[in-house]
């Protein structure tokens, strides 16, 4: 029996939270082709036999512009400590960055925890940029026990990655039950759900003023239990724009969120979303709060 705890950090948008789902099979951690689309570390587990990894997804490190950016940097920053390995996740269609090298300073502070690279996304490269990467990685970042080519995507690479890992993980424990695939509570992934659903159909500052509450259930004596959703926005003109024309938008992503919920909940639901402005929530501590920020992370 071996387990360990294996942070997955890295810019925004660079595929760790797909990575995580595809090594844990399962849909763990939401996804979306917007840079800040994880805003907590999720648990994603995986147990094979007698090898138990406890992956810990991230928010991707930026530089935080209000006060949910500085909880997300916070927050990413603090699942370095105590783990038994780091991965540091990099898009390797594009350039070695200074937010890269701030995410490996950011390692570098737990200097002897071991270090895996990946380089994600091969599937959109040819074999010599793949090589070039390597380099590249060495030369402007620094020293990793491994480099591992990957694309999360089309989950290539897991195998070789799970090898990279194996060596650093500590005898004799296990910390989840083996059918345990994540500890997010059930409310948390609904609400998750359907943040995915707005962001994938919404642009520009629209994924980054969403949030969303639960803020009733009623069990009803069918089976078929109903569920009123806060959507908050920062401003009267997105409200507009998450209703849509002639609420075409919010009925979409109501029927995109009541399916997923409902394969996650194994039965069938009724689903009431409300769009609600909240001015600038993303800078008050108050309803950061609220809404399960925890603010005091470091
Ligand atoms: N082509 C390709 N796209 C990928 C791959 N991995 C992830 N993506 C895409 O990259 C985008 C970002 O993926 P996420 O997994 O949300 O990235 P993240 O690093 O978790 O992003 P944040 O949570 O915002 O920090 C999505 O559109 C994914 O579909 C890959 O291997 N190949
Ligand atoms: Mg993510």
């Amino acid at each position: 029996m071996k387990a360990g705890f294996i942070a997955v950090v890295g810019r925004p948008n660079v595929g760790k939270s797909t990575l995580m789902n595809k090594i844990v099979n399962e849909k763990v951690a939401i996804v979306s082709n917007k840079a800040g689309t994880t805003r907590d570390s999720i648990k994603g587990i995986l147990t094979i036999q007698d090898t138990q990894y406890v992956f810990i997804d991230t928010p991707g490190i930026h530089k935080p512009k209000h006060l949910l950016g500085e909880h997300m940097t916070n927050t990413a920053i603090s699942a370095l400590k105590e783990v038994e390995a780091v991965i540091m996740v990099l898009d390797g269609t594009q350039e070695i960055s200074t937010g890269d090298q701030f995410v490996f300073d950011k390692i570098m502070k737990a200097p002897n925890t071991p270090r895996i690279a990946i380089i994600n996304k091969i599937d959109l490269m040819k074999d010599e940029e793949i090589e070039e990467k390597i380099g590249e990685i060495k030369a402007k970042l620094g020293n990793f026990h491994k480099i591992v080519t990957m694309s999360a995507e089309y989950a290539i690479g897991i195998p070789k990655l799970l090898e990279a890992i194996d060596p650093f993980l500590e005898e004799g424990i296990m910390y989840y039950p083996e059918d345990m695939y994540t500890d997010m509570p059930m409310y948390r992934m609904i609400i998750e759900i359907v943040r995915e659903k707005i962001l994938t159909r919404t642009r520009d500052e629209i994924p980054h003023s969403i949030a969303v509450e639960i803020i009733n259930v009623e069990r009803r004596e069918n089976g078929k239990d109903k569920y009123d959703i806060n959507i908050y926005v920062e401003r009267d003109s997105q409200k507009g724009i998450v209703i849509g024309k002639k609420g075409a938008l919010l009925k979409a992503v109501g029927t995109d969120a009541r399916k997923d919920i409902e394969t996650l909940l194994e039965k069938k639901i009724y689903l009431n979303l409300w769009v609600k402005v909240k001015d600038n929530w993303r800078k008050k501590k108050p309803f950061l709060k609220e809404m399960g920020y925890n603010l005091d992370e470091l």
